[in-house]
């Protein structure tokens, strides 16, 4: 009996501290990349998907796909509070305010990081197709601010802003 308790009592005592561990803290959640095609569909021009929903930290693909030259341009009134001052350091090679360049290559790639990107609801335009409707929305975190919300995947219309 004597050598059973002997073989037990180390067993036990690790199985106990093992209980005894930490809990590991929860992992953040993996940073991702979403794509978003820029493309033309017959007469149409548009983002596709035209309303996406990410979280701070993650980065927006866009690729040139048809119908080009486009580009990605938000509308300074229509972003959180500090996004754009946040957007005019986090788009590469700017061509203006909130303007990425014109992209003339074919399946060119644009990717834009969101890390410490204010949340709240973000609306874009192409400016060459602006007219005709190609815009689009990000959803950093929660919606919120002056932008729209996504409704089925697309900006609500009657929150489009006219065109100018
Ligand atoms: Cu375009």
């Amino acid at each position: 009996m004597k050598r059973w308790t002997l073989l037990t009592v180390p067993v036990v005592a690790l199985a106990a501290a093992a209980f005894r561990a930490p809990p590991q803290p929860a992992a953040e959640p993996a940073a991702k990349t979403v794509h978003v095609e820029m493309l033309q569909q017959g007469s149409r021009y548009v983002f596709r998907p035209a309303g996406i929903r990410i979280q701070p930290g993650d980065i927006v693909e866009f690729e040139n796909v048809s119908g080009g030259p486009h580009n990605v341009q938000f509308y300074p009134n229509r972003i959180p509070t500090g996004a754009r001052e946040f957007l005019n350091r986090a788009m590469p090679q700017r061509q203006g305010d909130l303007a990425s360049p014109f992209f003339t290559t074919p399946h060119q790639k644009y990717t834009v990081n969101f890390t410490g990107a204010p949340e709240g609801t973000y609306d874009y335009f192409c400016l060459p197709h602006q007219a005709l409707g190609m815009k689009g929305t990000i959803i950093v975190g929660a919606p919120g601010g002056p932008g729209s919300t996504i409704n089925d995947g697309e900006p609500t219309p009657a929150q489009v802003p006219p065109s100018d």
